[in-house]
C-alpha cells in the first residue's frame, strides 16, 4: 500500500484543530499517540452495543464482549509473535507490567544477588527494581552511556556474572531516541542464566519486534504509544515464568478455587488478571493494532526516519543548538536545548503557535544528570507528521531563540 500521508492524516479527527489559532502541529507523540478514528469508533461500538463484563455471564452481551478481548488478545499475541495467545497479560500499561514482574522476583530474589538496569531507563524501570532490591537484599548495577548516548556493551559484559539474576532495558530511550541492541543484551545476559525484561513503551509504535526471535523473557507496553487508548497495556510473559511467579493481586477471575483455609490461583493469563479489567481498553488495542499493520510497519518506519533525518538537519542549522541522543541507531525523537534559553521557555512559546513538544526530564533524570542539564524540549514523530511540521517546528524555534535571548 502507497505511504498516503494526508489519507492517513484524515483519520485522525484531532489533527485538524486549532491551538491557539494556529493549526497543531503535535509533536509529543513519546508522551502518547493520537488515535484514528478507527479506534475511537471501536470504542464507542463497545459501549454502544456489547458492553458487559468478560469471563463471567452466560448472557449474549457477557459472551460478545469476552469474544471481543479474547480475540484482542490473539491479535496482540500475533503481533508480538508470542509462542501463545495466554502468554500476553492485560495490565494498565507499561508500569503497570514492571510493577508486576517486580512483585513477582520479591519472592524469588536473594540477597547479594544482582539485577542490571541501563543508564537511560525511564523512571518506571528503575524506582520499582530500587524497591525490589531495598526488600530483598539484591543490588542493582547500571550500565553506563556515552556522550552520543549510547550504552556501553563492553561494560555492560563486564557487569554480567553468575549473580546477575534480570536485566531490564528499553528497547528506545525516551528521552533520547536511541535504539538499543536488546537482541545482544538477551543473549549475553542468557549466557549467565539472567532473564531480561524489555520496556517497549518507545518502540511498540515504529518497530515490530518478534518475540520469540528475541527470545525475550518478559516484554512490557502500553496501548495509548501505539494509537490505542489510555489505562491499558501487555505484559508479555515467557510461560515458565508465568508458571514461576506467584500473583501480583488478589480478587476475582484469578482462582481457580477459593475457601476460607485456602485459595488455589487460576492458570495464565488469568492469574494476573484480577479484577475487572479494562475490557473496551483491551478490545481498542486489538483495533489500534488493526490500524497500524494496515499502514505496515516497515512504511512507519522509513518514513520516520525521514522526518527524523530532516528534522535534526533542519534543527542543527540554529546556531546554539545542542542535540542529546546522536548515535547512528536512532528513532523519532529529538531532545535539544538552545544555548542559554530553559527548555520550558521554549516550550512555552513553540505552545503559543500550536506546537506541542515536551520539556523537562521526560521522567528520565539520570539522563539529565549525566549531560549535567535541567531537562531539554522534545519533539517527537509519529508516520503522521509531515516535513512541513518540521519547518513549523523550526521557525518557532527561531522564533523563540530570538525573543528569549
Ligand atoms: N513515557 C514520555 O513522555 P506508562 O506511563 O506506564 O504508559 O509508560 C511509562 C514509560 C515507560 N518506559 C518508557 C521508555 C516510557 O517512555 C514511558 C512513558 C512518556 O516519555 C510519559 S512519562
Amino acid at each position: 500500500m502507497p505511504f498516503d500521508i494526508q489519507k492517513i492524516r484524515n483519520d485522525f479527527p484531532i489533527l485538524s484543530r486549532k491551538v491557539n489559532g494556529y493549526p497543531l502541529v503535535y509533536l509529543d507523540n513519546a508522551a502518547t499517540s493520537q488515535k484514528p478514528q478507527q479506534v475511537i469508533d471501536c470504542i464507542v461500538d463497545y459501549y454502544s452495543n456489547y458492553n458487559a463484563n468478560i469471563h463471567r455471564g452466560v448472557h449474549t452481551l457477557s459472551q460478545e464482549a469476552t469474544d471481543a478481548y479474547e480475540t484482542a488478545r490473539k491479535k496482540i499475541q500475533t503481533h508480538f509473535n508470542a509462542k501463545e495467545a495466554y502468554e500476553i497479560i492485560f495490565t494498565a500499561g507499561t508500569t503497570h507490567g514492571i510493577n508486576l514482574v517486580a512483585n513477582g522476583f520479591s519472592e524469588i530474589l536473594k540477597k547479594g544477588d544482582e539485577i542490571i538496569v541501563s543508564a537511560m531507563e525511564h523512571h518506571s524501570n528503575i524506582v520499582p527494581w530500587q524497591m525490589l532490591c531495598e526488600k530483598t537484599g539484591a543490588l542493582l548495577k547500571v550500565i553506563p552511556m556515552n556522550e552520543e548516548g549510547i550504552l556501553v556493551f563492553s561494560e555492560y559484559e563486564k557487569l554480567l556474572s553468575e549473580k546477575t539474576k534480570l536485566v531490564f532495558v528499553n528497547h528506545i530511550s525516551n528521552a533520547l531516541g536511541t535504539i538499543n541492541p536488546i537482541a545482544e543484551i538477551i543473549e549475553k545476559a542468557h549466557e549467565v542464566g539472567a532473564a531480561v525484561l524489555i520496556d517497549g513503551a518507545q518502540s511498540c509504535s515504529h518497530i515490530k519486534p518478534d518475540l520469540q526471535k528475541l527470545d525475550a523473557d518478559f516484554y512490557v507496553t502500553s496501548a495509548h504509544k501505539m494509537c490505542g487508548p489510555t489505562g491499558v497495556g501487555i505484559l508479555y510473559m515467557k510461560e515458565e515464568w508465568g508458571n514461576k511467579l506467584p500473583p501480583y493481586q488478589g480478587g476475582g477471575e484469578m482462582i481457580a478455587e477459593v475457601t476460607f483455609e485456602k485459595t488455589t490461583y487460576a492458570g495464565l493469563p488469568h492469574k494476573f488478571e484480577a479484577g475487572t479489567p479494562n475490557i473496551c481498553g483491551g478490545i481498542a488495542f486489538g483495533a489500534a493494532i488493526d490500524y497500524l499493520n494496515a499502514i505496515g510497519f516497515e512504511a512507519i518506519e522509513k518514513y520516520e526516519n525521514k522526518l527524523l533525518k530532516y528534522a535534526t538537519e533542519k534543527l542543527l542549522e540554529i546556531e546554539g543548538l545542542k542535540i542529546y541522543g546522536t548515535g547512528p541507531d536512532k528513532t523519532s525523537v529529538v531532545s535539544f536545548n538552545v544555548e542559554g534559553i530553559h527548555p520550558y521557555d521554549i516550550g512555552t512559546i513553540v505552545d503559543k503557535l500550536g506546537i506541542a513538544v515536551r520539556t523537562g526530564h521526560h521522567c528520565a533524570q539520570p539522563i539529565m544528570e549525566f549531560y549535567k542539564i535541567p531537562g531539554t524540549v522534545r519533539a517527537s514523530f509519529a508516520f503522521y507528521n509531515t516535513m512541513e511540521e518540521v519547518d513549523a517546528l523550526v521557525a518557532a524555534v527561531k522564533k523563540a531563540k530570538l525573543m528569549l535571548s
